[in-house]
């Protein structure tokens, strides 16, 4: 089948980097692509071998659509609104492709009861077609989670040291620890307690607002005491822009694993190590009950529950310390329930198969 993506840019490397993992999946698994951004400039580093299937094509506001035939499937993603001239197309087309609207990932409720509901288009752009909302989820009454077919071989062949050699990380048998985040309010509370833990650590920044995060505070607010124990139980390593698939690989090659947003928290469910999720803040505090169906989705202890109330700002304890037999049983077992549900791929190839 032949899918068009549009995929708008709000900020960050969220929406391109999920609809970049769905295209390519896709394309994996025989089908052809075209994704359609505003903005493509992530995906010489997110993606820098590009995909055989996929082709991603800049979203203007000029672009001719009447020449653009559309395919069998049309995703929005994220409620971007499709080109008022490409659904008029797809509305005149003698048989109309599937309209989907792929929504952000949720543990809430909602989710459940909005998935796969019909909405349709009554007048303006593509009236007379009816859009779909599919939405991913962390159960059986949603659309699941992305999971390639060949996610799991690759991570079970992989081997750490000789990855960590080739990124140039002089791995010393210490604590490893990712850290892609925005500017959490406990970030210094958190250095300073790797910096004094008797383990020593090394800290795996991610390129962009967690390394000028990190800096900030190093420079500016944060003193190390005693001064030795920066030394001997802190390192910190500044990672350069990574592929997605090299990404998943600092994951797995971690101990436990900071990632925010949407697409950098599935791969590190996928991980299976201890995680700690920054969300992504909303200005009404949207997010304060979307981490809360997230932990209880994930039966959290209440020191990962509480690590994350102080991480995301949400709660203003002092920043407890890590569990980490504790956190490392939860995750492996939630992995193991996720796993038991149908990857977002298969689901919305199985949809699309029954509604065309
Ligand atoms: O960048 P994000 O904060 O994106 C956010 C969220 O998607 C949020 O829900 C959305 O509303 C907002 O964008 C607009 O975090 P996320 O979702 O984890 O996306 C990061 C992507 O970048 C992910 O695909 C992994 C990728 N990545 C790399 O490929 N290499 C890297 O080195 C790093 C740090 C990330």
């Amino acid at each position: 089948m032949h899918w068009d993506i549009f995929c708008k840019v709000i900020d960050n490397h969220g929406d391109i980097g999920v609809c970049w993992r769905l295209a390519a999946d896709l394309a994996q698994r025989g089908d052809t692509v075209r994704l359609w951004a505003d903005d493509l400039t992530a995906l010489p580093w997110m993606a820098p071998q590009g995909r055989a299937g996929v082709t991603p094509l800049p979203w203007h506001d000029d672009t001719d659509w009447v020449a653009v035939i559309p395919g069998d499937v049309v995703v929005e993603a994220f409620g971007c609104e499709l080109p008022a001239a490409f659904a008029n197309q797809m509305a005149q087309t003698p048989c109309p492709p599937v309209w989907l609207n792929l929504e952000y990932l949720t543990a809430e409720p909602y989710a459940a009861r909005n998935h796969k509901l019909p909405s349709p288009v009554l007048h303006g752009p593509g009236a007379g077609l009816t859009k779909h909302f599919f939405y991913p989820g962390f159960n059986a009454s949603t659309g699941g989670l992305l999971r390639e077919p060949t996610l799991l071989a690759e991570q079970a062949a992989f081997e750490r040291t000789a990855w960590l050699r080739q990124q140039g990380i002089d791995w010393q048998g210490e604590r490893l620890v990712s850290l892609f985040c925005y500017e959490p309010a406990a970030l210094g509370a958190w250095l300073r307690w790797l910096a004094n833990d008797p383990m020593p650590t090394r800290l795996l920044v991610a390129f962009g607002r967690p390394q000028h995060a990190v800096q900030a505070e190093i420079n500016g607010q944060i003193t190390f005491e005693p001064r030795q124990k920066l030394a001997s139980s802190l390192s910190i390593s500044y990672l350069p822009a990574l592929s997605q698939r090299d990404f998943d690989r600092l994951l797995w090659a971690c101990d436990l694993n900071f990632v925010r947003g949407e697409d950098s928290l599935v791969r590190a469910l996928w991980a299976s190590k201890p995680l700690v999720w920054h969300i992504y803040p909303q200005h009404d505090n949207a997010h304060h009950t979307k981490l809360h169906a997230f932990l209880d989705a994930m039966n959290a202890p209440a020191s990962l529950r509480s690590f994350h109330g102080v991480w995301n700002g949400v709660s203003h304890t002092p920043l407890p310390a890590p569990d980490w037999a504790d956190w490392a049983a939860c995750l492996a077992d939630w992995r193991h329930r996720l796993l038991a549900q149908n990857d977002l791929t298969t689901q919305l190839l199985g949809f699309v198969a029954e509604n065309r």
